[in-house]
């Protein structure tokens, strides 16, 4: 755990073409939460992933550091990491479809969800909300969506070590697992769909507080640029409390016991 020393907010976001307001391609994003000591080397990581990206060159970066306060600081619980068998890209999105379902996602709220990301010209640089029984889009973000940020996980090393123990490994999966966790403890949310928008990595996953983190090893074509985000919630959903919590609190993720899960 971090004691008396200061944390920081890392969030890193990259485009190109111009600044994402100015209707830059996003090209990647990240976040993180870190001692002081470490923040100078992870900038400096931050900004060799943005200019170096499988997605294209930036041309725009924007890096931004914030002290947090320790009272803002909230918890929740990694969720539990299973994996889904999907060999192909059909059968890794009937996969998807079914377990939004066993979710509690309606079968039209999940096909028009998945829908949504597949039918996407280009990737977004925030998830969508959509409604869980309707399918329908529940902010009105646009094109931006909600980014997702002030989150890590309560002890990076732990976390590093149980994903290796499971021959898990990189960015992507790391990365996921803590968003996912935050996202399936925001008030509303039943269920995520996920898939990499990086053209080489064709994993996705289904995430919610019901089954956990439902890992799908195919979800779309090699050498295809779209991927996305779609968080399915209750129709009853306070809908700016959410985007203020998935976007504003600061969450951490207790690695504790279910980072152990087959
Ligand atoms: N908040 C909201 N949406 C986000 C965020 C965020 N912090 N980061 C990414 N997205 C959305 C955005 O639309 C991206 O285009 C899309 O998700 C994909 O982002 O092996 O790497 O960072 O188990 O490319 C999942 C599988 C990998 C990991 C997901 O997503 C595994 C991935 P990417
Ligand atoms: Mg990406």
């Amino acid at each position: 755990m971090f004691g008396e020393k200061e944390l920081y907010s890392l969030k890193m976001r990259a485009a190109q073409g111009g600044p994402h307001e100015k209707g830059g391609r996003h090209i990647s994003g990240s976040e993180r939460i870190i001692e002081k000591n470490a923040v100078d080397k992870e900038v400096l990581a931050m900004l060799e992933r943005a200019k170096y990206h499988q997605r294209g060159a930036a041309d725009f970066i924007s890096i931004k550091v914030e002290l947090i306060k320790k009272e803002q600081i909230r918890y929740r619980q990694l969720l539990a990491f299973s994996q889904c068998e999907a060999a192909s890209v059909e059968a890794g999105r009937k996969v998807a479809l079914a377990e939004l379902e066993s979710a509690g996602v309606t079968p039209l709220a999940a096909r028009k969800g998945l829908q949504a990301i597949a039918a996407l010209p280009d990737s977004m640089r925030g998830a969508m909300l959509v409604n869980a029984v309707t399918g329908s889009r529940m902010d009105d973000l646009g094109n931006r969506g909600v980014r997702v940020t002030n989150m890590d996980v309560d002890d990076a090393e732990k976390f590093a070590t149980a994903l290796a123990q499971h021959g898990l490994q990189g960015d992507h999966v790391r990365e996921a697992l803590v968003l996912a966790s935050k996202v399936a403890g925001g008030e509303g949310v039943v269920a995520e769909l996920c898939w990499s928008d990086d053209p080489l990595y064709v994993t996705g996953y289904v995430g919610s507080a019901k089954n956990g983190y439902r890992r799908i090893q195919v979800l779309k074509k090699l050498h295809d640029s779209v991927g996305g985000r779609v968080f399915f919630i209750r129709p009853d959903t306070d809908v700016p409390a959410l985007i203020h919590y998935l976007q504003e609190q600061v969450i951490f993720i207790r690695t504790g016991e279910s980072a152990s899960v087959d």
